[in-house]
């Protein structure tokens, strides 16, 4: 008989055996899902994570090696110990499930498109206070029934000078004025070419107007060598200076307001006859006088006349039969009365602080 033998014929050795081997595989148990703990999170791929898995759970991995130790338990130790391995294997099995998300998550963030990020406002852009005024003017004449019409900047001379009746040593049509792109060739210095274009074409009733640049040689603090006008010209039978008054009037009335008064000064211009220019009581002093105005109370801003028959020979209309009216006016200038602006240049420089000031 083997010493310390009990009732049950198992000694006590034995027994103690027992209990150290099952508590040893328990602490076994806990030491490999330590190990596993602090080994999964170093792992950066998921070859590695493979290697992992096997190295724990596959057919000689530490917890299946330890799962086959059970057998070597007595059999009431085992349901414990095994619920243990278990639930090692379960443990090591989720850290896997996490450590794929992980790393697949982190594959995806490469090229990410977080749209939680806050979006950068577009620059947006906004029309040149030239723009603005010129559809405001063009939107006043569209109103009465007038037409739009827009044409080449390098014009004939044919078109810019002749058939709007400028002799031929009148001294817009000098080098110094005009700028000539080749003999006959200019660019325009007025849009009214684009009336005897019209009138060629088209017998009356006309009201037109035509809107753009125009060029000329001249540059100071109120010049600049190119700037934009809009022209007018209704032709028609039995159209008056009356009606040239009365539709100045009217447009002057929507642009600067009801109450601003305007007077017809006597002028001259080639294409007109008679001829006028109008004045608008000074925007800025209300007609007391400023530096704008010149002291004087009241500014120009158009020229205007009833169309010269002369004009009407070039373009096959019977002055006897029809009659009419043009006018023509500065962008810039109705646009720095409208907005108290004393210098053209501004318009040309694009700093933003300035035209940021225009809707
Ligand atoms: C102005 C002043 C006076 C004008 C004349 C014509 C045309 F083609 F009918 F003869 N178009 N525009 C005209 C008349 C323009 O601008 C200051």
């Amino acid at each position: 008989m083997a010493p310390f033998v009990q009732s049950n014929g198992a000694s006590i050795l034995e027994d103690l055996f027992i209990i150290l081997h099952s508590q040893n595989m328990k602490e076994q148990l806990i030491k490999i899902q330590k190990q596993a703990e602090r080994e999964i999170d170093s792992i950066s791929s998921l070859e590695g994570l493979e290697t992992f898995r096997i190295q724990y759970l596959g057919k000689k991995g530490h917890v299946t090696s330890a799962l086959k130790k059970l057998g070597e338990l007595p059999p009431e130790e085992r349901p414990e110990i095994g619920e243990m391995a278990n639930s090692v294997k379960a443990e090591i099995s989720l850290m896997l499930e996490r450590a794929k998300n992980r790393l697949k998550s982190g594959e995806i963030k490469k090229e990410y498109i977080d749209i939680t990020l806050q979006g950068r406002a577009p620059a947006r852009g906004r029309l040149h206070p030239i723009d603005i005024v010129n559809r405001e003017i063009c939107d006043i004449f569209v109103k009465m029934g007038y037409r739009i019409v827009q044409g080449p900047n390098v014009e004939l001379d044919y078109y810019n000078f002749e058939a709007l009746n400028f002799p031929k040593d009148h001294p817009a049509r000098d080098m110094q004025d005009t700028f000539y792109v080749s003999e006959g060739v200019v660019l325009r210095t007025h849009t009214s070419p684009m009336q005897v274009r019209v009138m060629e074409k088209q017998q009356p009733p006309v009201g037109i107007i035509a809107p753009g640049k125009v060029y000329r040689s001249d540059s100071d603090v109120s010049h600049t060598p190119m700037f934009h006008q809009v022209e007018g010209l209704l032709v028609d039978k039995g159209i008056t200076f009356g009606d040239l008054k009365g539709t100045l009037t009217g447009f002057v009335h929507q642009m600067f307001g009801k109450d601003v008064a305007l007077r017809f000064r006597p002028s001259f211009f080639p294409f007109t006859e008679p001829s006028a220019e109008v004045d608008i009581q000074c925007v800025i002093c209300h007609g007391k006088g400023c530096r704008t105005c010149g002291n004087s109370g009241w500014i120009e801003i158009l020229g205007a006349g009833m169309v010269d028959p002369a004009v009407y020979g070039f373009v096959n209309y019977d002055p006897e039969i029809y009659s009419g009216f043009a006018f023509g006016m500065g962008i810039e200038r109705v646009a720095m009365l409208k907005y108290g602006i004393d210098d053209i240049q501004l318009f040309f420089r694009n700093d933003m602080r300035f035209l940021r000031q225009f809707y």
